[in-house]
């Protein structure tokens, strides 16, 4: 009975084994779980949204051929995702479905214009590095699927971090107007980094019965600490400054002290004022509408095939 598989999952998740698709699994653990994965699959791709802006514009060859491949490898990121989740019994065409219906949210990070190239730039470093900082403990979640497409994602997401402090590091060393263009960036991507980590953790709503689940293996406020702490001395050695006149050493708690977060912002944005939040899911759907005929081309060559094997 239900009681006595419970007692064997709350083992399992003790013991550090994977839970994987066919394992009996409370309903609110799936739950939570797809809400997550669907999420994070629905921010990988709307988050190409920004950067593809500026793919025609790439100001060499090499920045081009770079930043398609970024590009790209979003996209790889969000059908992991997606066949992630789908192990969990919720279709790929139920949870775009939820998405374009705004009842699925993504990242609020992609809600902010890319206004010149040194986004890029910023991007890479600031929203690939915090990416990062909270996706590598995901690598050791309970569920199975999930922590396994997050090995191979943290590996790109690792490059991506690479070329935005790459970027970063040109423009910064380049002409005067470079180096301006790079501060700029960086002072309107910051704040909006940090709050990729979510609420503050007495208001987040999920963080306790998901630690407990070992779906997250730290708080919001703890990966957030620890991704300020990384990028203070990358700051420096890139040249530039955070936007912040309150980050300052605080040698009692061994940590970056930083400045108090827009909160309201965060809200606004989640709520659906950002500044890009229309644009975005308004292009989203475009993207899937027009592409409607290469899925019934698909499902015709799928069921075509299908019927010559049976013959
Ligand atoms: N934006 O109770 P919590 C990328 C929601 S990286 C929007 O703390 P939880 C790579 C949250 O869902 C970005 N919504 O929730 C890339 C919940 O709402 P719900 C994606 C947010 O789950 C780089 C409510 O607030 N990464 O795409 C945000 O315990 C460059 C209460 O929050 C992931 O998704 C937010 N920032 O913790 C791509 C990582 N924060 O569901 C392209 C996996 C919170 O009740 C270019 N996800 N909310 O309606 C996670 O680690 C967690 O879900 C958190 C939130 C940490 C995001």
């Amino acid at each position: 009975d239900d009681a006595a598989y419970e007692a064997q999952f709350n083992a399992a998740v003790a013991a550090e084994e994977r839970i994987e698709p066919r394992d009996w699994m409370p309903d609110a653990y799936r739950a939570s779980l797809v809400r997550q994965i669907a999420q994070h699959a629905h921010s990988e791709i709307i988050g190409m949204q920004p950067e593809a802006n500026w793919i025609t514009r790439a100001p060499s060859l090499r920045r081009k051929a770079i930043l398609m491949a970024k590009v790209q490898d979003e996209a790889g990121h969000g059908l992991y995702l997606y066949s992630a989740a789908e192990t969990l019994g919720t279709s790929r065409d139920e949870l775009l479905d939820r998405l374009h219906a705004g009842r699925q949210k993504y990242s609020s990070i992609f809600n902010y214009p890319t206004l010149s190239w040194a986004d890029v730039g910023a991007i890479g470093w600031l929203v690939d590095g915090a990416a990062i900082t909270n996706q590598v403990p995901l690598c050791r979640c309970s569920y199975g699927p999930y922590a396994r497409a997050m090995v191979r994602i943290c590996k790109e997401e690792s490059f991506h971090q690479r070329q935005g402090y790459e970027l970063l590091l040109a423009l910064s060393k380049g002409t005067e107007a470079q180096h301006a263009m790079a501060q700029d960036a960086v002072n309107r991507w910051w704040w909006p980094s940090l709050m990729m980590f979510g609420p503050p953790d007495d208001e987040s709503a999920h963080s306790a019965q998901s630690m407990a689940w070992r779906i997250k293996r730290h708080s919001n406020d703890e990966l957030r600490q620890r991704f300020v702490d990384i990028c203070v001395p990358q700051a420096e050695s890139l040249g530039l400054t955070l936007p912040d006149p309150d980050l300052a050493w605080d040698e009692e708690r061994g940590h970056y002290a930083f400045g108090p977060i827009d909160w309201d912002e965060f809200r606004e944005v989640l709520r659906g004022n950002g500044p890009c939040n229309e644009q975005r899911i308004n292009q989203r759907r475009t993207a899937h509408e027009e592409g409607a005929w290469v899925r019934e081309a698909a499902t015709a060559y799928a069921a075509k095939q299908a019927e010559r094997s049976r013959h």
